[in-house]
């Protein structure tokens, strides 16, 4: 039934893999403030205290026990197995849908995994912590790698090739965002203005749940198996997925 699909993924579809979200209970924005380690005043204010805040991202990642959850592994069974075009795009910086198979993937706010030289803006894989020894090989004199990750004020990344996938897509998918960040928050106007389905997988309703034409409520690793198997048996998404997840 569908042809063009577009799914986009928040810190929600990382919770149940044991990731924190930002804005909920016990999330990351209450024990740091946003203006300290998520703007490019608060790094250059100090690199140190931020690379901290990213390097026990990375530690938590890297420490085994965080794996990718059933909802990761749905959207990786759609790329398999979907016969028309799928873009993942993710606000996420964890790598748990790469690690899922995902593969037709955007990384809209940045890479855990990467560092990115300030100056030519190429990226480099790092395997290790961030510290100052980190400096790239693309400059002379070799320049200091800076998260690669987006702050507020800041481009996302990969907009152009986003916004062409809105608006030629025919079902719009967020899963586990608040809907409190641009211009992520509004990729759902876009999705309408095109006639595109749109679909809200969350908990709770969330900021721009008005928005949206269905909304499944739950967890993302037990809806969106569900979703993706609708999907795949060519039916068109409704309400009955959000039913089946309730018991
Ligand atoms: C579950 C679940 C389960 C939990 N199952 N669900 C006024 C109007 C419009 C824009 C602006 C404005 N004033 C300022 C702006 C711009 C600004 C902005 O949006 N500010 C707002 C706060 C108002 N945006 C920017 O600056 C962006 N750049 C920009 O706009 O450039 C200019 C531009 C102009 C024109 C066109 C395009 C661009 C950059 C934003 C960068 C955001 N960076 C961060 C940090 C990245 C690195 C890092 O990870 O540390 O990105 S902030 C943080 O928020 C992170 C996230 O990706 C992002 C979104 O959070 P997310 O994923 O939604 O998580 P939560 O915690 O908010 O929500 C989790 C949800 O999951 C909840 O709803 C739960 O219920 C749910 N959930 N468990 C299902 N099991």
């Amino acid at each position: 039934m569908y042809r063009q699909i577009v799914v986009l993924t928040g810190a929600g579809i990382s919770a149940e893999s044991g990731l924190r979200t930002f804005r909920d209970q016990d999330g990351l924005w209450e024990e740091h403030k946003i203006e300290d380690v998520a703007t490019p005043e608060g790094y250059q204010r100090d690199p140190e205290m931020v690379e901290r805040f990213y390097n026990e991202r990375w530690q938590q990642l890297h420490d085994g026990n965080v794996e990718p959850n059933a909802a990761h592994l749905a959207l990786a069974r759609l790329e398999n197995e979907f016969d028309g075009q799928l873009l993942v795009v993710t606000q996420n910086i964890d790598d748990l849908h790469e690690r899922a198979g995902s593969r037709r993937l955007l990384h809209m706010h940045g890479e855990l995994t990467k560092g990115r030289c300030p100056r030519s803006q190429q990226t480099f894989l790092l395997t290790d912590h961030f510290s100052v020894h980190h400096t790239c090989t693309c400059c002379i004199p070799a320049q200091r790698l800076r998260p690669h990750v987006v702050w507020f004020g800041e481009m996302p990344i990969g907009l152009d090739r986003i916004q062409h996938a809105l608006d030629t897509c025919d079902l719009f998918i967020a899963i586990g965002t608040s809907g409190t960040v641009y211009p992520a928050a509004g990729f759902v106007d876009t999705a309408n203005h095109h006639g595109a389905q749109t679909v809200e997988v969350n908990l709770i309703e969330a900021d721009r749940h008005s928005q949206f034409q269905y909304h499944l409520q739950g967890k993302a690793s037990e809806i969106v198996p569900q979703l993706v198997e609708q999907i795949l048996q060519g039916q068109i998404i409704s309400d009955q997925v959000n039913l089946a997840a309730q018991g």
